[in-house]
């Protein structure tokens, strides 16, 4: 890593398929950060663990989320790719800082609150915990960045917290990271209900466009998508439906929101949902050649799973070491 660039974190987890919004919204825009920054992008399948998956459901998504990565234009060659689970510093750490966490301040998360909303059954305190696991991902690694959307501010304000207390005991032991803030990233709402994220966990698969869709499928999906009885294709806060079309093919064709609503100020509904389908299929298609022409060649990936860990221990292990010393810990 050159020493006089900035450091970037960020990972997704391998919850399901990745969807057109986490593409819109995240991976697409951590290609653009790669010349200018450090960049470690990671699949963060202990963060998946805190709701019930499926071992090998697990397996594959989180084989398909570094793939997909790599698809989607990020560089082994330029940034550090890898698993969190192969880098066991994540939890260590995760372990001290839970130390200097307090109830009180992880009871007020939203994402917990929702989340335990939604699974009554499992409210396990790797869910409550799960912002600790998240300030130490980026902690480890000194980030100066983290590109958040919206729903993710909260996460980085306690990991600035976190980090701010411990340094207030110890020293100056963590870079205390602050929010990326990209060109407006779009945050890409469930097509059968418009008013809440489209999410990789989504149970019903009309909601969600997944980058590895059949183009048959993403059309059939977009020609289903709510919209309203007005027949008028305009950006509007009380036509969710609609304006999330009109963003989706904004951001997928580069076009701005005036351009896409006069292309389709004299289009039905009809054409317009099968134009911004076709946009989409289009934008896809050279993503999911590179899918398939990655997943054909084992060796590669399992070489930059490889480099990519020992990159990133090498890194978290440095900060380990520090934390390890500054609390009292006898050295290894
Ligand atoms: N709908 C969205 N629009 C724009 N950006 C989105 N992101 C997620 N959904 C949208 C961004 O994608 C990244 C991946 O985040 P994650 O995998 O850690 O979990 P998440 O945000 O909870 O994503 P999902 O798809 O909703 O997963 P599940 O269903 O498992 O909870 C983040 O940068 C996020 O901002």
């Amino acid at each position: 890593m050159s020493e006089d660039k900035k450091v970037i974190f960020s990972g997704m987890q391998p919850s399901g398929l990745i969807t057109l919004g986490n593409y819109l919204g995240a991976l697409n825009n951590w290609t653009k950060l790669q010349d200018e920054y450090n960049c470690l992008y990671c699949v963060v399948d202990l963060h998946a663990i805190t709701v019930r998956q499926d071992p090998a459901k697990l397996r594959k998504a989180s084989r398909d989320v570094l793939i997909q990565y790599i698809a989607a234009g990020i560089d082994p060659e330029k940034s550090i790719l890898y698993y969190q689970s192969h880098v066991p510093q994540h939890a260590e750490l995760s372990w001290i800082l839970n130390c200097y966490t307090y109830m009180g301040e992880l009871g007020r998360m939203t994402q917990f609150k929702e989340k335990s909303q939604k699974h009554t059954d499992n409210i396990n305190a790797g869910l409550f915990t799960y912002p600790v696991l998240m300030a130490s991902d980026i902690l480890l690694y000194q980030t100066d960045l983290v590109p958040v959307g919206e729903d993710q501010r909260q996460h980085l304000e306690i990991t600035r917290d976190i980090a701010g207390r411990f340094n207030a005991v110890y020293g100056d032991v963590f870079k205390i990271p602050e929010a990326y803030i990209g060109k407006a990233g779009a945050r890409v709402m469930a097509l059968q209900e418009p008013s809440k994220k489209m999410s990789k966990s989504d149970e019903n698969k009309n909601n969600t466009i997944a980058l590895l869709d059949e183009p048959s499928v993403i059309m059939n999906k977009f020609k289903k998508a709510v919209t309203d009885s007005e027949n008028e294709v305009r950006f509007s806060e009380d036509k969710p439906g609609v304006s999330n079309l009109l963003s989706i093919y904004c951001a997928v064709t580069g076009k701005t929101l005036q351009q896409a609503e006069a292309e389709f100020a004299n289009c039905g509904y009809g054409s317009f949902k099968t134009s911004v389908g076709e946009a989409v299929v289009s934008k896809l298609e050279p993503f999911q050649k590179k899918v398939a022409e990655l997943e054909k060649n084992k060796d590669y990936i399992e070489k930059v799973v490889k480099e990519g860990s020992e990159k990133a221990s090498y890194l978290a292990a440095k900060t380990l070491r520090k934390v390890h010393k500054k609390i009292g810990f006898i050295p290894r």
